[in-house]
């Protein structure tokens, strides 16, 4: 069993796999409940005996070291035994978001060159329909049943529950996550072993203070490392269980019966999510929320009223923090007993923080500046993307394309991002990926989209559209033009409000100037 007590990389053995923060917890605790979901309990034993034989499933696959899988799974206790035995034969694993399109499954599992996708039944029609183009994925498995396919439970059913790990070196590459960013292909992230039980100690055990009673639930999805972090690899690290919840986060009402059920003690959210459950009336009459000892927010930045309300409403502090896929977790955090609401909170140990201008000089106290990190979390580049990973990833510092600044007690309070990307309910949308769809609508002639804050001071996509002749402007086409965003892409992208425009302000050389509508 390894210990990061301090933290730092140098307290880890070089040869190590993170299967360890699943496997540490069969010595003293294999029989404890290790994770709660709506379909079955899984204690840790039966967790790693699992784990282990889908391991061994994907070894008579023929998947090797160093190869990738695919997980393309509701929040189930499937993810899970997925992702700890492809690590642990020293796969790589790539937790696929579940909301997306079959374009944007083709390009991630062409990247990555997946050769086994295992996949949750009622989403491989989507796969289906660009299985055509990805000649290395050999193998999908299905969670559930599906005429023609192999399910999960037939394709580990006769397998051992014996399995060596591999051993890996703490730098070889464990996992993949995928990001988007304003323009081009989403980025690979890649994440290393050692990366797992540092984040964990880092923020989880030494800012946190989860604790082996803990029982955490994540609205973010295992697909984010916000999710994974959170509510899969820092519970375990310290022998906490962790509940699971399969379903969509947008509805208040499911969410909150998880927590009246299950009785988590720690729950993560993104701001918008905070927003949807204290719109759910008689909250607190109807849910039994008194489990919960702590809550955090991650995504965006949650606004100082949402923090008050939250607070009044359920006497619950919550703990923001930010973080990114690059860093694997958070890196800036308000703690317990020292919360600046509105703030992200003040840097840790194993987190260095500069704020800078665009010539790269520090900022005086203060004022804005573009936020670098330096931490050993760190990813080191994005896939197949040379170009976007030097502009990212410079020598030991990170540049995150946030913009914060630091008040006079030393908090951080963020300030915007240097690019157009848009954070909504915590998860990205890039504008002109919402302007190219908008744009291919045969009423549309030209379109910028900027953020917007909602009534709880929360960004969401808005559209300003010009029309093409023949058109006219009506209730009715904002609707369409909503509507059809949300076919073609996921639907969390889709613009909330669309204003009809004679013109887009432009720059003389015809460039769409995006902050005179945002000033708008
Ligand atoms: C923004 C925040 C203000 C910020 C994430 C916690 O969000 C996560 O990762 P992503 O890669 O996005 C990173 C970007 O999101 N952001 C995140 N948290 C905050 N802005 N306040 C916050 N509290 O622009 C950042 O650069 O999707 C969050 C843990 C793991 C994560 N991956």
């Amino acid at each position: 069993m390894v210990n990061t007590t301090q933290g730092g990389v140098n307290m880890l053995p070089q040869r190590y796999n993170c299967v360890d923060i699943l496997e540490r917890n069969l010595i003293q605790r294999a029989d404890k409940v290790a994770l709660y979901t709506d379909a079955r309990s899984m204690t840790f034993r039966e967790v790693s005996n699992e784990a282990n034989r889908v391991g061994n499933a994907l070894k008579r696959l023929g998947v090797r070291f160093g190869e990738y899988v695919g997980i393309l799974c509701y929040d189930s206790a499937e993810w899970v035994t997925s992702f700890f035995g492809t690590v642990k034969i020293g796969a790589i694993a790539i937790g696929l978001n579940t909301l997306l399109k079959g374009h944007e499954y083709e390009y991630m599992l062409g990247d990555s060159r997946a050769r086994v996708l295992i996949i949750q039944e009622p989403l491989l029609d989507t796969i289906e329909e660009v299985r055509a183009n990805l000649p290395h994925l050999e193998h999908i498995i299905v969670v559930g049943q599906r005429e023609g396919y192999v399910s999960y439970e037939e394709w580990i059913a006769d397998e051992s529950i014996e399995l060596q790990a591999e051993n890996t070196h703490r730098d070889d590459f464990c996992s993949l996550n995928y990001s988007s960013g304003t323009t081009g292909e989403p980025k690979g992230i890649i994440h290393a072993h050692k990366d797992y039980p540092l984040t964990a100690q880092l923020w989880g055990v030494n800012v946190l203070g989860l604790r082996e009673s803990d029982r955490t639930f994540a609205v973010a999805k295992l697909f984010f490392t916000f999710g994974t972090g959170g509510n899969l690899i820092f519970p375990w690290y310290v022998g906490a269980s962790s509940v699971l919840y399969a379903g969509p986060p947008r509805i208040a009402t499911n969410v909150l019966s998880i927590i009246d059920r299950f009785k988590p003690t720690i729950f993560y959210n993104a701001p918008t999510g905070y927003a949807a459950a204290l719109a759910v009336e008689k909250l607190t009459e109807r849910y039994e929320l008194s489990s919960l000892r702590l809550c955090v927010s991650a995504g965006e930045a949650l606004p100082a009223p949402l923090w008050h309300a939250w607070k009044e409403k359920t006497g619950l502090d919550i703990i923001d923090g930010i973080g990114s896929t690059e860093n694997y977790h958070i890196f800036i955090s308000n703690r317990p007993g020292d919360i600046r609401p509105g703030s992200s909170g003040k840097p840790f140990e194993g987190y260095e923080l500069k704020l800078v201008d665009s010539d790269g000089n520090e900022v005086p106290r203060g004022e804005i500046g573009n936020l670098l990190v330096r931490g050993e979390t760190a990813s080191l580049f994005y896939l197949h993307q040379y170009e976007k990973s030097r502009q990212t990833f410079r020598g030991e510092w990170l540049f995150t394309g946030d913009k914060y600044h630091i008040d006079e007690d030393g908090y951080y309070w963020h300030a915007g991002r240097s690019d157009d990307m848009l954070k909504v309910g915590g998860i990205w949308v890039s504008p002109v990926e919402v302007e190219s769809t908008l744009i291919s609508h045969p009423a549309v002639l030209e379109c910028a989209v900027v953020g917007q804050v909602d009534e709880a001071d929360l960004v969401k996509p808005k559209a300003f559209v010009t029309l093409r002749e023949g058109h006219t402007r009506s209730a009715e086409l904002q609707r369409d033009l909503i509507e059809y965003c949300k076919e073609k892409m996921a639907a969390y992208k889709r613009p909330r409000w669309i204003e009809f425009v004679d013109e887009l302000p432009k720059t003389a050389t015809g460039k769409i100037q995006r902050f005179k509508l945002r000033e708008s």
